[in-house]
């Protein structure tokens, strides 16, 4: 009888501890793939980011500020085609970040999560057509060279939200020659045309304080 509980027991006896080992090598073995593919690789672009431009803070897990919040470059979650609305998820605990992200809810007010905020109306660049890729939102910048911001020759649409300007954007890294103009208040184009595409290194906005 003895002999018998063991042999019905042995087979009960593995799966149970087959199921317990699953259970336990299963967590450390999902956090060390998804982990270095999804979170960081976005960190990775960042850091990238940081490393090639002047000047970058880090506000969120996925925007980078300049100049004090003038300027805000808001990367895409990984396997995801635009860059999300406001500045993104797990905003620093940091006066510079609690700003920018306190100017979200005027977002919806703008074109493209481009914001038209209550400070500014901003203009906005993307990488990718159709707004997708990294936008680059600009509040008052009158002139700016996009390798500043680590752009050049990446952009591919745009919108303008400010009702009393417009932007002037140029092949050369010093205004020189002119490839398009936005239109003089609020508008936007899904995508610049082939012969413009990833052309774009400076530009200049023209009117409201510029
Ligand atoms: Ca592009």
């Amino acid at each position: 009888m003895g002999k018998f509980s063991m042999t019905r027991l042995g087979p009960l006896f593995a799966v149970v501890l087959a199921s317990v080992l699953v259970l336990t090598v299963s967590p450390s073995a999902a956090t060390a793939g998804p982990a270095s593919g999804g979170a960081g690789a976005l960190q990775h672009q960042i850091d990238l980011q940081l490393a090639k431009t002047k000047g970058g803070v880090q506000i969120s897990d996925n925007a980078v500020a300049y100049n004090n919040g003038d300027v805000i470059v808001v990367f895409p979650n990984p396997g995801q085609r635009k860059a999300p609305a406001g500045i993104g998820s797990n905003v620093r605990n940091t006066s510079l970040a609690r700003t920018a992200a306190a100017e979200s809810p005027a977002i919806a007010a703008g074109l493209q999560d481009c914001p038209d905020g209550f400070t500014a109306h901003s203009y906005c660049f993307y990488t990718d057509v159709n707004w997708g890729g990294r936008r680059l939102q600009f509040q008052n910048t009158c002139v700016g060279k996009a390798s500043d911001f680590g752009f050049d020759n990446q952009t591919s649409s745009w919108v303008n939200n400010n009702p009393n300007a417009y932007e002037y954007t140029y092949d050369g890294s010093n205004l020189s020659t002119f490839l398009w103009s936005t239109g003089l208040g609020a508008s936007q184009s899904s995508w610049v045309g082939a012969t413009n595409n990833d052309r774009m290194s400076s530009w200049a906005k023209h009117g409201d304080g510029c």
